[in-house]
């Protein structure tokens, strides 16, 4: 497959099968628009049985982001309905990354934030470079994650820091982060591709058959996460006008002034 085949994506391999896979939006921070869900979602349909892939790392284009979280602009105008379509839509496109046949690997490069940090927590394991910043904000936005957040950060962390992360929508550094175990490793940023390209072949010595049973035995651990729940909560969200304030005010560049309805 050639990387020409989409806009946003650019996938590129090495002779040990390892594949680099670059969200490439960087003038709006790699956000996750529709296009880009809708190439993601193709792209590993496409990869699951390509030999020329064994392992796959997930990074953003540019030196600032992995990916800023889902577009904004797009879920400006979303109704009850349409957002828990879109939750739902996303929510399967990342079980398809979490459940995908070999590992998958992000490389969190910077603002990991939102739907970013929900798609690094899809992948198997993350490395994030010493200046990434990692939070699910979008309780700033009169929202909540919507694309796995609320049921896997809890399963990687815990479920108080969880919250915490969650109710004050604050990032956390990329130190804090490996400090309470959501990412595996911190690596200097100019090192950093290097050291997780190692770490795929690491992995690639061993059994592709194994690899593929032993990621389906560890994501039954966390088989029962409630991501209906999710979608419908933030279907209900999208009914408020704290959430048509949140957007407003993020798209003005001002703070929210959240009424509670
Ligand atoms: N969506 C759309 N555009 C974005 C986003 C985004 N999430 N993040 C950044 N951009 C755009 C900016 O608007 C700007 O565009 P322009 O140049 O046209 O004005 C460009 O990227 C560069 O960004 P900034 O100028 O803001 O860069 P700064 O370095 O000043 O700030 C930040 C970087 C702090 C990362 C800032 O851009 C920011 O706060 N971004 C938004 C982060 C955020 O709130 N993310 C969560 C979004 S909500 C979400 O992810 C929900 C997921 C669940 C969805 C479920 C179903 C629908």
């Amino acid at each position: 497959m050639k990387s020409s085949d989409f806009e946003f994506l650019k996938l590129d391999h090495n002779q040990n099968r390892v594949s680099v896979l670059t969200i490439n939006r960087p003038e709006k921070l790699n956000a996750l628009n529709r296009s880009v869900l809708n190439e993601l979602d193709q792209l590993f349909q496409k990869i699951r049985n390509d030999q020329k892939t064994g392992a796959l790392i997930i990074t953003g284009a540019g030196e600032k982001a992995f990916v800023a979280g889902a577009d904004i602009k797009e879920l400006s105008s979303l109704t009850k309905q349409q957002g828990e379509t879109l939750s739902a839509a996303g929510q399967s496109i990342f079980d398809q990354i979490e459940s995908f046949n070999k590992p998958v690997i992000a490389l969190i490069n910077g603002y990991a934030l939102g739907g970013g940090a929900e798609l690094a927590m899809a992948c198997h394991i993350r490395i994030a470079t010493d200046s990434a910043l990692i939070g699910l904000p979008e309780v700033s936005l009169g929202l909540i994650p919507g694309y796995g957040g609320t049921q896997r950060l809890p399963n990687l962390v815990g479920k108080s820091k969880a919250m915490e992360m969650v109710l004050t929508g604050q990032p956390i550094k990329a130190d804090e982060a490996f400090r309470i175990g959501l990412v595996n490793h911190v690596q200097p940023a100019a090192d950093a591709l290097g050291y997780t390209i190692k770490l795929a072949e690491k992995m690639l010595k061993n059994g592709p058959i194994a690899l593929e049973k032993a990621i389906e035995a560890i994501n039954s651990v966390y088989s029962n996460n409630s991501y209906t729940k999710e979608a419908t909560l933030f279907g209900q969200l999208c009914d408020t006008n704290d959430f048509r304030e949140g957007i407003n005010a993020f798209l003005e560049k001002r703070n929210a002034d959240f009424k509670g309805n």
